[in-house]
């Protein structure tokens, strides 16, 4: 039988290993879990309590509110209420950042998130996730400037993806692990270690209705993935679920690249930056690859804005790296 390892248990180990991944760190990585697996409880059973369909309201990106985009988003902000450690919750959710410190020299860490990532999936029993990026702030944020940081200055990141199982996917700076839940027990166990994405892949992952919106460098490239030629291995082969969190899954195990271009009328995509982008690129590089926008790299942006929209191709770091030449001529 082989080694079972809990998501407890590894975190004290790396604990022992690697001093940056401290008490305090394994605190907030065991409510992550937490609200994982609450999370996870009421997705399997969305179609048969009240909780499927929106709320009516529209969110700060302007896009409609799903009961489950704010449900998931109150198992976050409970789970890290009254925290000693996390200081400060910011959400792709809420419109401001919310303070959740107990005493004024406690919580210097702040978490930010998307609770449900892939919101169009929930009506179809389609995968969705859950993001989340953990800065270490010098004191308790005294305005939003403060909470603009690089992705280069995370010290953990990672996602949970409620697919066929769910998996629990981190990395603090010593490579990434993924952790699937075992439902009768309700832990995450460690099922696959130190993971490392392939140089090159053969999978594109990108919203095709939108080609003519794209400028005509990324049509190209587009259209350069689908030629046949096969010394270079292609053409590639098209996946897309509408869930960035599974898409770039795919993407860290079989390599390849997921692309959410600008458009001509909106340079900035999509995804955004704080919630999105940097966290999963830097789980994405702690594997060997990368996150772009196409001009520069996800992970040394300075954010203007909390809910900061930037363009994201992130993948195999061959892939990125020929995207990026295409569309920087
Ligand atoms: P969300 O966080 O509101 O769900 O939006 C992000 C999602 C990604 O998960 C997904 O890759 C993308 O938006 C899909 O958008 P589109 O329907 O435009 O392809
Ligand atoms: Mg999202």
């Amino acid at each position: 039988m082989s080694k079972v390892l809990s998501l407890t248990k590894f975190i004290i180990q790396e604990r022992a290993m690697f001093p940056q991944a401290t008490e305090e760190f394994s605190t907030i990585m065991t409510q992550i879990a937490l609200v994982g697996k609450i999370i996870a409880r009421e997705l399997s059973q969305a179609g048969l309590i009240d909780i499927l369909g929106s709320t009516g309201a529209t969110n700060i990106q302007g896009e409609e509110v799903q009961k489950l985009d704010e449900r998931a988003n109150e198992i976050f902000v409970q789970a890290f209420e009254d925290s000693h450690i996390v200081g400060t919750l910011i959400s792709e959710e809420m419109e401001t950042p919310v303070s959740v410190s107990t005493t004024n020299n406690s919580g210097t860490y702040a978490l930010y998130f998307d609770p449900l990532d892939g919101s169009s999936n929930i009506d179809v029993n389609a995968p969705l996730g859950s993001i989340f990026s953990l800065h270490r702030l010098s004191s308790l944020p005294k305005s939003n400037e403060s909470l603009l940081r690089a992705g280069s200055e995370q010290v953990a990141a990672g996602y949970i993806l409620y697919g066929s199982s769910t998996i629990l996917v981190y990395t603090c700076g010593n490579g990434v692990q993924i952790f699937t839940l075992d439902p009768g027990i309700g832990e995450f166990l460690l099922s696959a270690g130190n993971i490392t994405i392939p140089r090159r892949g053969k999978i594109y992952s990108v919203n095709e209705g939108n080609r003519w919106k794209w400028t005509s460098g990324m049509q190209n490239y587009i259209a350069y993935l689908q030629e046949t030629d096969a010394p270079s291995g292609r053409p590639y082969t098209g996946r897309y679920t509408g869930c960035l969190a599974a898409d770039v899954h795919r993407i860290l195990l079989k390599g390849g690249l997921y692309l959410y271009p600008g458009e001509v009328k909106k340079p900035e995509g999509k995804l955004r930056l704080l919630y999105e982008c940097a966290p999963l690129t830097l789980v994405i590089e702690q594997a060997g690859g990368i996150g772009s926008t196409g001009m520069e790299r996800i992970s040394t942006i300075h954010p203007t804005a909390l809910h900061q929209r930037v363009p994201l191709i992130i993948g195999s770091p061959e892939d990125v790296e020929t995207a990026e030449q295409v569309l920087m001529c």
